[in-house]
Formats: C-alpha cells, sequence, structure tokens
C-alpha cells in the first residue's frame, strides 16, 4: 500500500457543478497521501460528466471507481420536473441503498465517506450501520448554508411563502428579496440547435492580454431568446472583444454532439442577428459546445467574466485571479453574486433579471456595463490579489490546506 493515509469514498451527484468539486477534492486527498474510492452514479444526464469521469479516472488509475447503476424509474420520468438535474438527483437518491455492499466490503476499510447534500439523508443511515463518518462537500457558498437548513421551516409556514411577502430572511442573510426566485425554474422552451464553428483555443490566444469578456451563464438554460439577442447587440456594442459559452437548454446528452454543422450556423446567425454574427471569429466567438472554462478562464486574453454565479464559476474566477460582472438569476446564484460583490471580486447587476419579458434588459444597457467593467482597471487588480489569496489558502499553511489537515487528523 503506497498510500498508507484514510481510505475515502467521495460520492458526487448530478450535473458538472456538483461533480467538479469532488474531482478537485479527490486530487486534493490524493496529494495527501489519502486512498480514494469514487462512487460514480451512471448513466450520467451529460457528456460532459462522463468525459469529465473517464479523464480523471484515466489521470489517477489508482483511483478505486465504484459505478453505481441507477435504478431505473419503472413510472417514467416525473412530469412535474422538468430540469433532468433534479430528476437524477432523485434516480440517484432511489438507488443510494445500493452503495451499502459496496461500502462495507471495501478493501482497505473505509475511513469515511463524503457525500453530495443531495443524497447524504439516504447515506447517513447506511455510515452510522457501518459505524463510519459522514462528512458532506457543500458545492455552493457557505453563505448559502442558513437558506438551505432553515428551508424546511420556510416550506412549513405557508404565510412565508405568499407571494405578496416579497422578503425572506434568514439569520446571517440579508434579506433576500423576492423568494420565488429561489426556487428552481428551468423553462422549457423550445430550443434551437447552435453553434459557432471554429477553434476558440486558436483564436483566444492570439487576443490582446485583457481585452476579451468570456460570457457564459452555466450549463442550464436561464435565459429567454429575446434576452439573449440583447446580450449579443450588449457584447458587440460594448466594443471589446467577447468569448460567448451560449447554451439554449438543458445539456442533455447528445447536445454537444456536433452533427449537422451548417445547420446550426444559420440558427447562430438567424438568433443573434447579423451583426453578431459579422464579428465571429473575429472580434468574437460564439461556441455552442462545451468549452474547457477553467482553461479559459487561466488565458491571459481574458480581462473579465460575466457569469451566471454558479460557485463553481465564481470560485474558478477567483482562482484565475479574473473579475466577475454578476448576473445570476436563481437558486444559489444571487447569494453567489453577493459574495463576488463583498469579496471584491466584482460587480453585481442586481436589478438585471431573469430575461423574461417585463425584466428584458437592453443591449445598449449592457454593452455601456460590460465596457465599464472591462475598463475597470482597479478591479482587475482587486481580482488578481484574490487569485494570489487563493493560491496562499491552498499552499501549505494555508486556511483550505489546514482545514484538510484537520479533517484528515480526525480520521
Ligand atoms: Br457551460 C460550461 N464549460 O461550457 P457552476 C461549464 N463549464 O467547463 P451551476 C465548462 O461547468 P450549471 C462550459 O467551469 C464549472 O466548473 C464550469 O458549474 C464548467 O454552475 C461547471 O458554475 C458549472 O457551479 O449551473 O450552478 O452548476 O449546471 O447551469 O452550469
Amino acid at each position: 500500500d503506497m498510500s498508507g493515509g484514510p481510505h475515502i469514498a467521495l460520492f458526487p451527484s448530478a450535473g458538472m457543478g456538483h461533480l467538479m468539486p469532488y474531482l478537485r477534492l479527490a486530487t486534493v486527498l490524493l496529494d495527501r497521501c489519502c486512498r480514494i474510492t469514487l462512487i460514480t452514479p451512471c448513466p450520467t444526464i451529460t457528456t460532459a460528466e462522463a468525459v469529465a469521469i473517464s479523464s480523471f479516472l484515466s489521470t489517477y488509475p489508482e483511483v478505486n471507481d465504484l459505478e453505481l447503476r441507477l435504478v431505473p424509474d419503472n413510472n417514467g420520468p416525473d412530469p412535474a420536473i422538468t430540469d433532468p438535474h433534479f430528476f437524477q438527483f432523485a434516480r440517484i437518491s432511489r438507488s443510494t441503498h445500493l452503495i451499502r455492499p459496496m461500502l462495507s466490503s471495501a478493501s482497505p476499510p473505509l475511513s469515511a465517506v463524503i457525500s453530495d447534500l443531495s443524497a447524504a439523508s439516504q447515506v447517513a443511515p447506511i455510515l452510522t450501520d457501518l459505524h463510519l463518518p459522514l462528512y458532506i462537500l457543500f458545492t455552493t457558498s457557505v453563505k448559502f448554508l442558513p437558506l438551505i437548513a432553515l428551508l424546511p421551516k420556510l416550506l412549513s409556514d405557508p404565510s412565508r411563502l405568499n407571494p405578496s411577502c416579497s422578503d425572506v430572511n434568514f439569520p446571517g442573510l440579508p434579506p433576500l428579496p423576492d423568494h420565488r426566485r429561489l426556487a428552481p425554474t428551468t423553462a422549457d422552451r423550445k430550443s434551437r440547435e447552435l453553434t459557432s464553428k471554429g477553434d476558440y483555443k486558436t483564436w483566444l490566444e492570439s487576443q490582446p492580454v485583457d481585452s476579451v469578456v468570456y460570457v457564459c451563464f452555466g450549463s442550464k438554460a436561464p435565459m429567454g431568446v429575446a434576452q439573449i439577442q440583447e446580450l449579443g447587440k450588449g457584447l458587440v456594442g460594448s466594443g471589446f472583444r467577447f468569448l460567448w459559452a451560449l447554451k439554449m437548454k438543458i445539456s442533455l446528452v447528445d447536445e454537444y454532439d456536433d452533427h449537422d454543422e451548417e445547420t446550426k450556423s444559420e440558427n447562430v446567425r438567424e438568433l443573434l442577428g447579423d451583426s453578431v454574427w459579422h464579428e465571429n471569429g473575429r472580434r468574437g466567438m460564439v461556441m455552442k459546445s462545451w468549452v474547457d472554462q477553467d482553461e479559459v478562464l487561466a488565458s491571459s486574453s481574458i480581462g473579465g467574466f460575466v457569469s451566471h454565479c454558479g460557485w463553481n464559476s465564481v470560485t474558478e474566477a477567483m482562482w484565475a485571479g479574473v473579475p466577475v460582472l454578476a448576473w445570476p438569476h436563481r437558486g444559489d446564484q444571487r447569494v453567489n453574486a453577493q459574495v463576488v460583490e463583498e469579496s471584491g471580486l466584482g460587480v453585481w447587476m442586481k436589478e438585471w433579471g431573469m430575461g423574461t419579458r417585463s425584466g428584458l434588459v437592453n443591449g445598449e444597457e449592457i454593452g455601456e456595463k460590460i465596457g465599464e467593467f472591462m475598463r475597470d482597471e482597479n478591479l482587475r487588480e482587486r481580482a488578481r490579489k484574490i487569485g494570489e489569496e487563493a493560491r496562499k489558502a491552498v499552499d501549505a499553511g494555508g486556511s483550505s490546506h489546514e482545514t484538510i489537515t484537520k479533517v484528515l487528523k480526525s480520521l
């Protein structure tokens, strides 16, 4: 046994946002001489997850992969659930009993399990029986924790869910306006296949330092078509170069397969209009396919990030020292946007809504704000410092390093 350290099982959940933190933690723990078992629910709902898992496993062959074959849903998907991620959370929870024999027969015996919050209540009794400690790696900002902790109370008090009551108050958090935005909503709208053809990496490398604004709102579909069009106008109007990872619908398995390039290109043109299209491959790039966000943010050409503030995106921007223009949409994203603002990493466009007809933000305003944001050298300097702080935190003696030391000692 080369490792000698504790044997830890990691149990991530559905979606890239819930998978990436586990793979990152796994590499940190491997570095600290732990033996790692990765429980991989399969099939995954996105190609991106399957690709990330298999490339992780081939990079770290010492990791023990335990496939959790998800129990099929006899009644078919619940029609009330429109977001496949939530459907997958439910499937994983329903299949959790299958991990008991896997965990009890692990060799060498396990020291602990680290699970996603979404499956924790199913995992907990199994681990109690096996006398194993359970840790939860919470995949969003700690600021979101009070809200999650108090949600059952909120749900049990109908008066607080009254649509006319606009603020929700939680200890440790400023009032959150309009609680309805906290609910997971994913618009089911007709999607059109889009792409832009071309090699964005080569394009990005050839752009001047800090000249490109990177735009990405995650892999789900947070924006209406009209808002996407206004954003396109805004990017052109900003005068800055742009790399736009444009996603039109929830990233189901086939979405990233590149077939029929020509039709998709025509559709991008139709959707975004000629002014954006003419910039494509010149002053800008619109990517329908998966981009390597970590790599994009690390590029010296990127000078700013317009983001939905998924927690991974925020931490990746911190790590890269890239300032964020926060345009959150739902769930934990507005709490994360607050972290962006308070930490000095960026600016939060509080008035910008989700792109519904009533809340449409026009292209001119977007262009102006992006221009202002990209010209703000003080902000860029602050973001750079945050990047340096992030590195200190994971280095020996840093806060993140020490926290992991404490956990490992307790095992
Ligand atoms: Br889209 C996209 N490339 O093209 P968050 C995302 N990512 O690497 P949340 C890419 O996916 P949603 C792409 O770097 C991050 O690690 C990105 O996680 C990566 O978003 C992850 O930012 C996305 O936490 O929403 O909240 O999970 O699932 O919509 O991305």
